[in-house]
């Protein structure tokens, strides 16, 4: 028997053990699969199309020339100038290339084009494979009205409110007794916290939806607004869901994602500290019937506001991978990425409901440059050293190495952290320890940050909503050099080893910056020890 083949067996064999899962099958019909994005979500692609035999191609910028999927891809094209929407968002241009590349497949990422109707029609088109849901699936849940509308026909709990577009003052202000302040009032084009207004009292009512169509109409170039009540201190919980093309759903369980600011998510854990077993059962049944209502293929997530005596709402449905999937993909022991690419492949999933399993706790950190100090301030420049955390139970996804500068063309998203661990303290207690290990100089991090996330009352008690970040402000930003002393010797040990690498020439000294070298700001601590 062939060793490969043997090797398979075994792999099945493991798995099947460990955890009740069948492998996904490998593609047949995906060979080669252009991934139509940058940083560590292009890489974190093409890893798995690696692991899976399939080879990938890169499209980039010509700011990203030397970026990580550049180099890990097995072909890179530049699809044009620096800012996005030249380069990223060229639509016909990342089609032209595939097809010149002969690609089978486009897998767009999250952020850009990932759930852009257009794209996904234009791809079809061009008898290449999309690798998410249809264009129509992605058209219905883009406008929120619209998905609010289907998730009331099928009897999927919505925040109480309206479900048409409001369209005069009378109409509106008895919509709002009717419902009882405070009320929101949301851009149908909205979604992910754009286009949301809250409204205390009936005084303010008219003014604000007056703002609110104005605002929708020049942001989106669609003024419909409709109403809701406001959930006073909500906890964002998500669904991972995945279904294939022959009619078959699961759910993934939940993602907590209540640590946000201004909508953007920093800190991300599974399971949620607030779901208690029936409860996710339910939402889980009612998140699958949403992904059901437009023939969902894919994964996809489904948002639900949940409140403290345990309602549920759904918000929005995201039709593309997100950026937290890994900490699902940790306790479910599923790959999403292969799975997006088997069912894209026409493959059935090879399990089931009762199949998966919650095993253990994981939490993801998003680290950014920027500089929490300057009001979150993206720090972009070049990363002179980095040294990541490695050992039981972390994961990195990233994409930047010694001499590689940051864009500020882009999201300033350096890499995510993950740990695991069989409970929840322990993989805050990993986390903490991995967020020591992590050492960048060069540019800012939310390193400190989220460190200090990790030690809030709130955090680590589970007890904490949609408002922790303001709540725990002054904390998050206070200072603590208490660990000095070992962070000294972590940096020293690092600059030792990148004086060796410079000596050595396997790499370069940064150019044009004007941050402070790892040896100056070692001799400008405190408690200095003497080597
Ligand atoms: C709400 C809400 C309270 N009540 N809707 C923000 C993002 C967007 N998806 C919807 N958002 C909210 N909608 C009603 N009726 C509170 C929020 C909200 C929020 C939601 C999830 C995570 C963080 C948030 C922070 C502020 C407000």
């Amino acid at each position: 028997m062939p060793i490969l083949e043997n090797n398979f067996v075994f792999k099945c064999l493991y798995v099947q053990r460990y955890s009740n899962l069948k492998a996904f099958y490998y593609s047949d019909m995906i060979k080669k699969v252009l991934v139509a994005n940058r940083g560590e979500i292009a890489v974190r692609v093409m890893r798995s199309c690696r692991e899976m035999g399939i080879q990938s191609v890169a499209i980039f910028s010509e700011a990203d020339r030397k970026s990580m999927h550049v180099r890990y891809a097995n072909e890179a094209y530049c699809v044009g100038p620096a800012p996005s929407a030249e380069s990223y968002l060229n639509i016909d241009k990342i089609i032209e290339v595939a097809k010149a590349c002969k690609v089978d497949a486009i897998h767009p990422g999250y952020g850009f084009l990932s759930e852009n109707a257009l794209f996904a029609q234009k791809i079809k088109e061009a008898g290449i494979i999309f690798i998410g849901p249809s264009a129509h699936a992605i058209t219905q849940m883009g406008d929120k009205l619209t998905a609010r509308k289907l998730m009331i026909e099928h009897g999927i709990p919505v925040v109480p409110g309206g479900k048409d577009n409001i369209l005069d003052d009378s109409k509106l202000l008895q919509m709002a007794k009717q419902i009882g302040y405070p009320v929101m009032l949301k851009a149908s084009a909205g979604g992910g916290g754009k286009g949301m207004r809250l409204v205390r009292a009936e005084n303010e009512l008219l003014s604000s939806f007056n703002m609110a169509k104005s605002e929708a109409r020049s942001s989106f170039g669609n003024d419909d607004v409709y109403i809701e009540k406001y959930i006073e201190s909500p906890h964002h919980i998500e669904f991972q869901i995945l279904a294939d093309q022959h009619g078959n759903y699961v759910h993934l369980f939940e993602r907590e994602c209540s640590v946000q600011r201004r909508h953007q998510k920093v800190v991300e854990e599974t399971p949620s500290p607030l779901l208690t077993p029936e409860l996710r059962q339910k939402m889980g049944e009612q998140a699958i019937a949403a992904a059901k209502s437009v023939d969902y293929v894919g994964v996809g997530t489904i948002e639900f506001l949940v409140d403290n005596d345990h309602n549920f709402y759904f918000l929005e449905m995201n039709t593309r991978l997100q950026v937290e999937h890994p900490i699902t993909e940790r306790v479910t022991g599923i790959d999403l990425v292969k799975a997006q690419i088997s069912v894209a492949n026409g493959e059935p999933l090879p399990f089931k409901q009762e199949d998966l399993r919650q095993n253990g706790h994981a939490i993801e950190c998003r680290i950014y440059a920027e500089d929490h100090k300057n009001n979150f301030m993206p720090n972009p420049g070049v990363i002179r050293h980095i040294s990541e955390p490695l050992g039981l139970g972390i994961r990195t996804d990233g994409y930047v190495y010694e001499g590689y500068e940051i864009p500020y063309h882009y999201d300033p998203l350096i890499s995510k952290l993950i740990s695991w661990a069989p409970t929840r303290s322990e993989a805050i207690d990993r986390m903490k320890r991995a967020l020591f290990e992590y050492k960048i100089t060069g540019v800012k991090t939310s390193i400190p940050f989220v460190t200090k996330i990790m030690e809030a009352k709130d955090f680590v008690s589970g007890n904490y909503d949609t408002h922790f970040i303001e709540k725990n402000m002054d904390f998050l930003m206070s200072d603590d050099d208490c660990s000095d002393y070992c962070e000294d010797i972590a940096l020293f040990v690092a600059y030792l080893d990148y004086k060796e690498k410079l000596a050595l020439g396997t790499t370069k000294e940064a150019k044009g910056t004007t941050t402070t070298s790892p040896w100056k700001e070692f001799g400008r601590r405190k408690n200095n020890i003497r080597l």
